[in-house]
């Protein structure tokens, strides 16, 4: 009885300084708030009654495979944890039609698809409705309709009824997740783009290989996998084109990158030329750096051939070619490497940053002659030094400290007329202890620069600089990251994000007002079955593990 009388003393202490400090109900049962947030929507004071077991999709049209298997998939997300032998009700609401006006696609998802959808589930409807131009939007609508479901502590199912019309802040909102320092089974890759979708994001870059490891098969040189880990822990091209199918059903794009000609360690060892030797300022030689030799014809044909087959394999129209940190490397590896001299001199290349920029140059140009498709992003260094293509993509990271310079960055690359993408300050390989999705601290003191507040269009600079931003991507570096902890880590602290990059700017404005919807939403996702950490304090979900 004490205990009892304890917890109810708690609460009534809690819910006063929850309302002191915006803080949800700790234990606030799910009423059917949306995360991300929806840009417009209108909610009714009542509830609609529901019987999970005889809710139906119907689509429109029929026998569309992506709607098809997305309806089934949402059959069950909508009503996690239900039991089927619960007694049943006469339900208010009975069906939702689900109508794609520009009809089915088998297409790849794409920069620039429409995802926009609207939902009309008022208290005197029987039907609701879920309508979107293209497969794309019924599938981001599919996720905001089950997120309507509540339940109540006794097992009753309802729907909030509403009226929702919706669509993307931002083009691209991407997770970038590193196979390359630590391996992640293709099980937990699809539990990702699973946690993708039903967050919004739309983008999974995959950092495939890097220095540590080369995770990637290539049916032209197998010899490449001798730089994974081991035999074990690579991704055959099946289970590659598993993951991207699996992403296309989910409207997520795959993105693939290939960081050169830094971060190459790893490709060593299937191919030992392609790598400059480097050295220290003493002449000792320096082991375990990677960067490519340019001046080497076999490099050519390597590349070539090597990103013929990779731009067949992954179909989305963007390839991200990294570039990012070569900048010691140049010094060590071509700079004090005679055999590269000689060439450079050879050629007429004055120094490392003419060969660094011709380096790009040729890249993209032995690219283009098998994929014309192929657009290019890279890590923002290589805009800096004005050696990128035109119309490349940058893809901002190195700012994560300071909003400032992250400003500063922003303006003078679209100043010059380039399209980016942030990821500055949401590198969630970070972790400090308290809220760090909204909060920096314990205390919960609000600060700059946490993952809800940054804003990828908050920095100096005309309308037109501000439309070259593309959205933005969490980056999830894996040097301490594998299959044990990258679901809790990633989430729901993306989820920050991607509200970020969904949502409409003027109506997520605080942590303070988002924190009982990320609560309920994160609570969602423990029921849905996956391992997503508490994201408040106090906090506890109605359903615990
Ligand atoms: N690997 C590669 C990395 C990082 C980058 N590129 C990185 C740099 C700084 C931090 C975290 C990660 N590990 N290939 C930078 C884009 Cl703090």
């Amino acid at each position: 009885m004490w205990l009892r009388n304890a917890v109810v003393l708690i609460c009534i202490l809690g819910s006063a300084s929850a309302w002191y400090y915006g803080r949800p109900d700790p234990g606030a049962a799910s009423q059917g708030g949306v995360w991300p947030l929806p840009w417009t929507y209108t909610y009714e004071n009542t509830t609609h009654v529901i019987d999970p077991a005889s809710f139906e999709f119907v689509a429109f049209p029929k026998n569309c495979e992506i709607i098809d298997k997305a309806i089934a998939r949402y059959k069950k997300l909508s009503f996690p944890l239900f039991k089927a032998s619960t007694t049943r009700v006469n339900p208010t609401l009975r069906s939702v039609t689900v109508t794609v006006s520009q009809g089915c696609s088998t297409d790849y998802p794409q920069e620039g698809m429409d995802e926009s959808y609207s939902i009309s589930a008022k208290s005197n409807q029987v039907v609701a409705t879920l309508t979107a131009n293209t497969v794309w939007g019924a599938l981001r609508g599919l996720e905001t309709f089950s997120q309507l479901f509540f339940k109540d502590a006794n097992g009753n199912w309802f729907l909030r009824p509403s009226v929702i019309s919706d669509k993307p802040r931002f083009p691209h909102r991407g997770i970038m997740l590193d196979t390359a320092r630590h391996f992640v089974s293709v099980t937990l890759l699809k539990r990702q783009i699973d946690l993708l979708a039903q967050n919004k994001f739309n983008v999974l870059h995959w950092h495939l290989v890097d220095d540590e490891s080369f995770p990637y098969t290539s049916a032209k040189f197998p010899d490449m996998t001798k730089g994974a880990y081991t035999s074990k822990h690579v991704y055959t091209v099946a289970q590659i084109k598993d993951v991207i199918e699996f992403a296309r059903l989910r409207g997520i794009r795959v993105i693939p990158e290939f960081d050169t000609p830094g971060h190459t360690g790893s490709w060593g060892f299937g191919n030992p030329s392609l790598l400059a030797d480097c050295f220290y300022s003493n002449g000792s030689p320096l082991k375990y750096a990677g960067l490519i030799d340019p001046t080497l014809n076999s490099t050519w044909t390597f590349l070539e051939d090597f990103f013929a087959e990779a731009t067949s394999l992954f179909k989305d129209n963007y390839f991200h070619f990294g570039g990012d940190e070569v900048e010691y490397l140049m010094t060590e590896c071509w700079g004090r490497n005679v055999g590269v001299l000689q060439r450079m001199q050879d050629e007429g290349i004055g120094d490392t940053f003419t060969l660094l920029k011709k380096y790009f140059a040729d890249l993209v140009k032995v690219v283009q002659k098998h994929s014309q498709k192929t657009k290019f992003i890279f890590w923002e260094e290589v805009l800096d030094y004005n050696v990128a293509p035109e119309g490349s993509v940058a893809h901002v990271w190195k700012e994560f400290n300071s909003p400032a310079d992250m400003g500063k960055t922003l303006s003078d690359i679209t100043a010059k007329g380039h399209r980016a993408i942030l990821s500055s300050c949401w590198y969630l390989n970070y972790i400090k202890y308290g809220a760090d999705w909204g909060y920096v601290d314990e205390k919960q003191t609000r600060a700059r620069g946490m993952y809800y507040e940054c804003d990828p269009q908050a920095f100096d600079g005309t309308d037109e600089q501000k439309a070259l931003i593309l959205g933005g991507e969490v980056a999830l570096w894996a040097e301490f990251v594998d299959g044990s902890n990258i679901t809790p880590r990633l989430w729901p602290r993306a989820s920050a994000v991607g509200e970020r990059l969904w949502s409409d700017p003027k109506q997520t404005v605080s942590p303070d007002v988002a924190w009982p919807r990320l609560h309920e939403f994160r609570c969602r996702l423990l029921n849905r079955g996956y391992e997503v950490e508490p994201p408040n304090n106090p906090d506890y979900c109605p359903d615990e593990w």
